[in-house]
């Protein structure tokens, strides 16, 4: 009795643990149960609509599930209950085609509004063309004439290397990091232009949460707007050869003064005049 007892405290004990590894915040933190929330206007968006959607289907879950379990419970042959001799019910199957189509429309909506505003690439504060190679990014700054390739960063290039005899872990941001990061200003519309110059790619930042293939011959466009200065980190998303695992992609979201500062070294290196201070961009993205 005392053994099962003890069993019996035991598995309290586990559920209990696990109970508060559901309520506490800095658990939810720690295991990443949900989406990441982004740093971008669309990765906020794309994430309420996520919320949305999620808290529809758990009340559908609720319901569905509430009936059916109830029922089990309630109308046992054990308990006495007595089979219904009905085959049909116009009324019933109205109700269970036209509930589901008014909650499938009122889903679509919100939905479609979303997705017509990810397409949305109409007045940018600014435009980048981004190649992808094997296996480098190349970023075109169109309103500024000049370019530049980021690679995969020394230190993750040379521990990667076979028999390099260097640990990984003495790298923060190991495949991850990059030498030249497209850098854009906070705030701003960045319209990005995308293809590549021999396979598919994908270029990928999940924080920014924009996703597009790079397809030699096309191009394909996207946009987005970070909302807070930091550096984000993602991958070629599409499997391009041998070394796709090592074409990282870095944004680096600087304040709007910073960014200019940046992009006037761009010009000089590129043999250019530095922009004037008053510029539209830099304007547009510090409102
Ligand atoms: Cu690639």
């Amino acid at each position: 009795m005392s053994h099962a007892k003890s069993h019996l405290a035991r598995l309290l004990a586990g559920l209990a643990a696990l109970a508060a590894l559901f309520v506490a915040p800095a658990a939810f933190a720690a295991w990443d149960l949900n989406m990441p929330k982004g740093v971008t206007e669309l990765s906020d968006d794309i994430w309420n609509l996520h919320m949305l959607i999620f808290w529809v289907c758990v009340a559908i879950a609720v319901v569905v599930f509430g009936a059916m379990f109830y029922s089990i419970f309630k109308f046992q042959k054990a308990k006495g209950a007595v089979p219904g001799n009905f085959n049909h019910s116009t009324t019933l199957e109205i109700v269970w085609t036209a509930v589901p189509v008014i909650i499938l429309v009122a889903m679509a909506i919100p939905s479609a509004r979303m997705l017509v505003k990810m397409e949305d690439t109409r007045d940018p504060d600014l435009t980048v063309k981004v190649t992808g190679y094997q296996w480098k990014w190349a970023y075109e700054y169109l309103d500024d004439e000049f370019q530049y390739f980021s690679n995969i960063d020394a230190l993750s290039n040379q521990i990667r290397q076979l028999d390099s005899g260097m640990d990984p872990s003495q790298h923060e941001h190991y495949l991850r990091d990059v030498d030249e990061p497209m850098v854009v200003p906070v705030g701003a519309k960045v319209r990005v232009l995308i293809t590549a110059s021999d396979v598919i790619h994908a270029w990928w930042v999940p924080e920014i949460a924009r996703k597009k293939d790079a397809i030699p011959g096309f191009i394909n466009e996207f946009w987005f707007r970070v909302e807070q200065p930091g550096v984000y980190r993602g991958q070629c998303a599409e499997l391009c050869g041998r070394d796709h695992g090592f074409m990282p992609v870095v944004v680096d979201a600087r304040a709007p003064e910073d960014y200019l500062e940046w992009v006037n070294e761009r010009r000089v290196l590129a043999g250019l005049p530095p922009r004037p201070t008053s510029d539209a961009t830099v304007a547009a993205a510090s409102e």
